[in-house]
């Protein structure tokens, strides 16, 4: 069944790999799933025949048949739940790597938006200065826990899971702050997870959508 995805057709980030239609073609291609994306401009982004797919208008969406799902967090786990490579088989191990793509989403990502949309929103409010330190503490404090946890194993428990191509995928976010610098373990955890070859052929077919050209091969 024909696997069709929603991207940015213009992505924000200038083919950064942030729009979180990375993650997912990443999931896709660890799984060995080919899929076909469709672009959306902002504007379609908004209007019936995507907010039947997506209620709050966003990318990326899922079809699979007639399947359709959003938010990044249910798809990767649909997919690995479906396709092996990107959960254990072992029961609790298989928990535990759930438990890491809920911490990317819900623990991690959270003070990583918060900053970005201070930078992005507040930089012309008076209180901007002010808050942007204590929202940066709040992104430090967890990287600092994650990188305590993750010590120096080159996963978050045991294989690479699709906790880690979430974590990663969230942390990326974070690449050109320099805030990861301060911790080398998450710096090559993140680089680890770029090296993936599924990765680079993700990055590479996102980046293709922006600068207009072919995915290689
Ligand atoms: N929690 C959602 C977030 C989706 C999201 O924020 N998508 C962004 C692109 S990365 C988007 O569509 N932004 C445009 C908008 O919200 O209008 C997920 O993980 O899928």
């Amino acid at each position: 069944m024909t696997i069709t995805i929603t991207a940015f057709e213009r992505s924000p980030d200038g083919g950064k790999g942030l729009a979180r239609d990375t993650r997912v073609r990443w999931a896709l291609e660890e799984v060995g799933q080919p899929y076909e994306v469709r672009l959306v401009s902002f504007r379609t982004m908004k209007e019936a025949a995507h907010l039947a797919l997506h209620p709050f208008g966003q990318i990326p969406t899922y079809e699979e048949g007639d399947l359709a799902l959003f938010e990044t967090g249910a798809i990767v786990f649909h997919i690995a739940e479906r396709h092996a490579g990107l959960l254990p088989e072992h029961a609790n191990a298989r928990a535990r790597a759930i438990t890491w793509v809920f911490a990317a989403l819900n623990t991690v990502e959270p003070p990583i938006l918060e900053r970005e949309t201070a930078r992005l929103l507040e930089g012309d409010k008076l209180w901007y200065r002010e808050r942007l330190p204590l929202v940066e503490y709040r992104v430090h404090d967890r990287l600092k826990q994650l990188s305590t946890r993750l010590a120096d194993a080159d996963w978050l428990d045991g294989a690479f899971s699709a906790g880690d191509l979430m974590m990663v995928s969230v942390l990326l976010r974070l690449k050109s702050s320099g805030m990861l610098d301060e911790y080398p373990n998450l710096t090559a955890y993140v680089a680890r997870g770029e090296a993936r070859p599924a990765y680079t052929r993700a990055f590479a077919a996102q980046l293709a959508v922006y600068t207009g050209t072919s995915p290689p091969d």
